[in-house]
């Protein structure tokens, strides 16, 4: 074979052709890797001393797909659809050996194979849906004829990986082998196959598992509507949907062009660009460049939290489903009770959607330890503190905390705004204080901002950064600032939201125009639900709206009136008392209101956002743009489509966007200062991310 098809070996052996692909670290079916199984399985085929095929890989896993990095870029070697047509075509059995992760065109290419093997601990699943785009290579037309189509429309439409026992149900796997023993495994099976004189089972031959929803495209519409909310502003999971639709209703080849032609529709749009780009912004995240993979980490085998709170229970949670043992302290009895038995409701819950065992709440429960002193700390690896936000308490608490904790402990504030450097300094260990800001619900919003202060040192940044993942986290390291990446930019959109709605905007206009953009709510829907209350003293004279609001105690969804009327579906609708109020506002003002176009209130939220991320490049307080898209995205909602606020700045122009902040700077004044690295970039067309 000639050197750039080495990604693949053929051997025989007593009968069997054992065609291995190799190529680290993932077997992505990049253009060597086509080729070399293209023509291994031409050799194998052709060679009388095979009676059948066994493709399997080396490494971690099976062939986790096509190459991502590939796509956009000019086709070369063998075409995927044609790799595979080499196996189904082949003139004797083909059987795939899957151990790791068989995924998209990997999971097409085993489909490709008449016969399927895998270890028990195998994955299998089509999850191009989650890049914006449908399985390209026949995977939406053969594998509705294996799995049957609701099985289909659930798996496509999800991207879920699922295992090799389940798979071997809905006859997706033939036979499961021993762990450890594929090789031999697949062989054997191969062996019995070709002693059985099975048929070669092509899978494009295939019908009866889609008679079921033969001319009955209700089916289809069925399964739009019970999945709507998912799939609101995604374009991908109709592209499936209706591949899908084209399996059952074209013969096989009219049907591999429809799903061609829809793929390829998919591939040059900006939502399948957005989320290729955000599956390695995701992996990017953990590359910190003074922090390499080999940097010393301290152990974390107990934590220890200082606050049961919603925040200090919701944090606690992640470290028992990992089972880590938690101490969680409260100044007084009934507060810890009360924080406990939330987390218990919370875990009884999930238990009860069967979304975990109900031993496994028990398990969990036992492990985390309740006290009211802060002495009980003095064992713990980690300690976060979650208490209310306010300087002066966190100092009290860290001197406190710093007295108790064993010598190298980690001392961590969970603030959303504070000087971590400054809340360090009361302690005798700077060195080992960081941030470590979880998201509300803290068990629930996978980010956590891993906040590096300027002393603290690489071992305890790392240990950090390491442990989020472990906790189901995904940590993003930023620097000290107000409100660090994900609340400093919050406030700019904030601001501009609240100045909207004196200009002329109503706040359900606000809303509607971030919902339709594809967040999960806007910003006046968020603050009825988490409490108008919050910041508001009672008898004080009213200095924003929301205040005048719980002064006539519309104090948010749990009052059933906030910015809305809400019913007792808690189902939300615009209050003419409350737009009248707005008026009034303007009124009091001296604001004249006129008529505010849904672009420029798109525009006056994002754009101010975008120019705030810049400036946080700018200062360093980020690593990189596509960091700053990973905190929106994981820790607010932002829709992975539109790949965060970053890339979507690169999708409009950054042109338009300097633009407008000077036309604003001009017209409204100084906050809208464009960044110089904006200003740099726009001025050179350049991108932040280079990748829209
Ligand atoms: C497709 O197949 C389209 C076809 O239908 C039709 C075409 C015509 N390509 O995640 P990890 C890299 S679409 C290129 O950290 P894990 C990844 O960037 C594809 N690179 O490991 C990382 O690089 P680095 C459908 C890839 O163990 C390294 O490998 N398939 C690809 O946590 C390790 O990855 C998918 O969507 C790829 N396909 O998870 C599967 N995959 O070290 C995507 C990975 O430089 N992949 N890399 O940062 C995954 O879900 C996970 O990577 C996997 C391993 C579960 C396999």
């Amino acid at each position: 074979m000639s050197a750039d098809t080495a990604a693949t070996s053929l051997a025989i052996e007593d009968g069997i052709a054992i065609l291995t692909v190799s190529s680290p670290p993932v077997n992505a079916l990049s253009a060597r890797v086509r080729t070399g199984i293209a023509e291994g399985m031409r050799t194998a085929s052709a060679d009388p001393a095979a009676k059948a095929i066994v493709l399997i890989c080396e490494g971690r896993t099976f062939i986790a797909g096509a190459d991502i990095s590939e796509f956009g870029k000019p086709p070369q070697g063998t075409p995927l659809a044609e790799m595979i047509a080499t196996l189904e075509g082949a003139p004797k059995p083909v059987v795939a050996a899957i151990h790791g992760t068989a995924l998209g065109g990997g999971l097409e290419t085993a489909l490709g194979a008449h016969y399927r093997v895998a270890v028990p601990s195998a994955k299998v699943g089509l999850p191009e849906v989650k890049l914006g785009i449908i399985p390209g290579a026949g995977g939406t037309q053969r594998l509705p004829r294996v799995v049957g189509v609701q099985r289909a429309l659930e798996m496509i439409t999800s991207g879920e990986f699922v295992s090799a026992a389940k798979a071997a149900e809905s006859g997706l796997i033939d036979e499961i082998v021993e762990e450890g023993r594929l090789r031999e495994g697949a062989v054997a099976f191969a062996k019995k196959v070709v002693a059985e004189g099975r048929p070669l089972k092509k899978v494009r031959d295939l019908s009866d598992k889609m008679d079921e929803a033969r001319g009955k495209p209700e089916i289809f519409d069925a399964f739009r509507k019970a999945h709507a909310r998912k799939f609101r502003g995604f374009e991908a999971p109709e592209g499936c949907i209706r591949a899908i639709e084209a399996a059952v209703n074209l013969p096989f080849d009219e049907g591999l062009k429809k799903e061609r032609e829809i793929f390829n529709g998919l591939i040059s749009g900006t939502q399948s660009k957005a989320q290729r780009y955000v599956f390695f912004a995701e992996r990017e995240v953990r590359k910190i460049p003074d922090l390499p993979d080999d940097t010393k980490t301290l152990p974390v085998e107990s934590v220890g939290i200082i606050g049961a709170g919603t925040m200090g229970g919701g944090i606690a949670m992640n470290f028992l489903n990992a089972g880590i043992p938690v101490t969680i302290v409260e100044q007084k009895q009934d507060a810890l009770d009360r924080g406990l038995g939330i987390m218990r409701k919370n875990y009884e819950a999930s238990a009860a959607k069967g979304r975990m065992k109900a031993e496994d709440v028990e398990t969990r429960m036992g492990l985390v330890t309740g006290s009211l002193d802060m002495k009980d700390l003095g064992g713990a690896d980690l300690v976060i503190e979650a208490i209310f936000e306010n300087m002066d308490l966190k100092k009290e608490t860290f001197a406190k905390l710093d007295a108790v904790a064993k010598p190298g402990a980690i001392l961590a504030s969970n603030t959303s705004y504070l000087d971590v450097n400054e809340i360090g300094a009361v302690t005798t260990r700077p060195d080992h204080v960081i941030g470590m800001h979880f998201f509300s619900p803290a068990n629930v919003m996978r980010l956590l901002e891993v906040v590096r202060t300027d002393k603290a040192t690489k071992e305890v940044v790392a240990t950090a950064v390491k442990l989020a993942p472990k906790i189901g986290k995904l940590g993003v390291l930023v620097g000290v600032c107000h409100g660090f990446v994900g609340n400093r930019m919050l406030a700019q959109r904030q601001r501009e939201a609240n100045r909207l709605i004196e200009e002329g905007a109503m706040p359900w206009d606000v809303d509607r125009v971030l919902y339709e953009f594809g967040l999960p709510m806007g910003p006046f829907a968020m603050s009825d639900l988490a409490g108008l209350d919050i910041g508001w003293q009672k008898g004080q004279e009213a200095t924003r709206l929301r205040d005048r609001l719980c002064d006539i105690d519309r104090r948010g969804q749990k009052t059933g009136a906030g910015f809305y009327d809400y019913d007792e579906k808690r189902k939300a609708t615009p209050s003419k008392l409350v737009e009248q109020m707005v008026l009034d506002w303007s009124k009091e003002k001296g604001i004249a209101r006129r008529p505010i176009s849904d672009e420029e209130i798109l525009q006056r939220l994002v754009f101010p956002m975008i120019n705030e991320g810049a400036k946080i490049l700018e200062e360093g307080k980020a690593l990189r743009a596509s960091d700053i898209d990973m905190v929106w995205i994981t820790g607010y909602g932002w829709p992975v489509y539109r790949g965060g606020p970053m890339f979507y700045g690169d999708t409009i122009g950054l042109k338009t966007v300097l633009a407008k902040m000077e036309e604003w700077e001009k017209a409204i004044g100084p906050e809208f200062k464009p960044s110089a690295l904006l200003r740099r970039k726009a001025e050179a067309g350049e991108q932040f991310t280079g990748a829209a």
